[in-house]
């Protein structure tokens, strides 16, 4: 049990960020998980995230991931950990035809709009000029439509987590791991949290959940958030030769389907494997019936239909895999928004899969909406009243 000022519900991306801007702020803050995060049971594990700051998915999420970008800076510096790299993106789509991404008409040329809007560095570049300049990519058509940004690049979650979790120990807030939220409940004076470890009561409660989000919370929730499962794998490299320094993350859309896509980084300094995925949106899971075991068929599959003859020095063998789950909402955006009938509870997670880029920034939106009741970047993309 325990008594605070805010309560945050969950310690993953959002979370944690929720938790450390809160404390930052001086603020008596109590943060619960049901695991011991950095955790591998959610959203926010894998090693490695893509951020970008041109976000194709639309300009509102540009001031958040342009915050998250300073403070992971800062977090670095108060803490010493690296964070980001800042080894570049490239966004790639077929040279004919439509290039949907997020379900996102126009993925490559939205991310140069963006960018243009913001002033964000970048270049335009076709598949003749990536093959040129990146040796990784093998077999471009050469009439690719490419987004070149060099300050993109991947974010270490895992270690994003600790950081903005041992920071926010620091300044004060409290943790609690390993309990479970049965009931979340306003009242007048406040709102009443029922937990594994008995009741937690606030002024102010973040919901950062994510898959847990629905269950948690019910209706509207339950009808807007699907979860899907998702999987990452790990392939040994015979030759890493193609991955300089300079080599990027990517998002290489490659056929005309939406299906036809894979995402990935380059080895970590001094490993030998590459991380790469797709998505899938088909079928729907929750986050306690997640199958979390994968099986080497999908490894096989997600080898033969998107990474053999894409990637230099790339082997079949599998170094390991493992399962993510997106939380996603019915235009594929956010949530960060007062509950409808709680006004006392904010929801800061679904991100649909394309959140962690642009968390630690929302943690600050979260903790400005709760102390100040107002948050410097605008949120009214992220309303829930914009679903019937
Ligand atoms: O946000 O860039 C992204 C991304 C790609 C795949 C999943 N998320």
């Amino acid at each position: 049990s325990g008594q605070a000022d805010f309560l945050v519900i969950g310690l993953g991306a959002m979370g944690s960020a929720a938790l450390y801007q809160l404390a930052k702020r001086g603020a008596k803050v109590i943060g619960i998980d049901r695991f011991a995060p950095p955790h591998a049971n959610g959203s926010s594990h894998g090693e490695t995230r893509i951020t970008r700051q041109a976000v194709g998915e639309g300009r509102d999420y540009v001031p958040l991931v342009t915050a998250t970008h300073r403070i992971w800076r800062e977090l670095e510096a108060e803490t010493g950990a690296h964070l980001l790299n800042a080894c570049g993106v490239l966004v790639m789509a077929p040279g004919v035809g439509e290039s949907s991404h997020h379900g996102k008409p126009d993925f490559v040329i939205r991310s140069a709009e963006s960018a243009g809007a913001f002033d964000i560095p970048h270049e335009m570049l076709d598949g003749r000029e990536v093959s040129r300049r990146f040796p990784q990519f093998l077999n471009l058509a050469g009439n690719e439509k490419v987004y070149y940004e060099p300050g993109g690049g991947y974010v270490h979650p895992e270690r994003c987590i600790s950081a903005q979790l041992t920071r926010a120990e620091q300044l004060g807030a409290e943790i609690r791991t390993g309990v479970e939220v049965h009931a979340i409940a306003q009242d007048g004076a406040g709102v009443r949290v029922e937990t594994s470890a008995g009741l937690f009561t606030a002024g102010q409660v973040v919901v950062s959940a994510g898959g847990w989000n629905a269950p948690l919370l019910g209706a509207p929730f339950d009808r807007l958030l699907t979860v899907n499962r998702q999987v990452l794998h790990w392939y040994e490299l015979d030759d890493t030769s193609a991955y300089r320094a300079d080599a990027p993350v990517f998002i290489w859309m490659h056929g005309a389907r939406e299906v036809d896509y894979l995402y990935g980084f380059p080895p970590l300094p001094g490993d030998r494997r590459i991380k790469v995925a797709t998505e899938q949106y088909e079928s729907d899971t929750t986050a306690d019936a997640l199958n979390r075991t994968v099986d080497p068929q999908e490894s096989v599959e997600m080898y033969q239909r998107h990474v053999a003859g894409r990637l230099a020095g790339v082997t079949p063998r599998v170094a390991q895999a493992a399962v993510c789950l997106y939380t996603v909402t019915p235009d594929r955006g956010f949530i960060i928004d007062r509950h409808p009938d709680q006004d006392r509870v904010l929801v800061v997670s679904a991100c649909s899969g394309h959140g962690f880029k642009h968390s630690a920034g929302i943690g600050s939106v979260a903790a400005e909406l709760l102390t100040e009741g107002r948050s410097h970047i605008d949120t009214t993309a992220f309303a829930i009243s914009r679903f019937p």
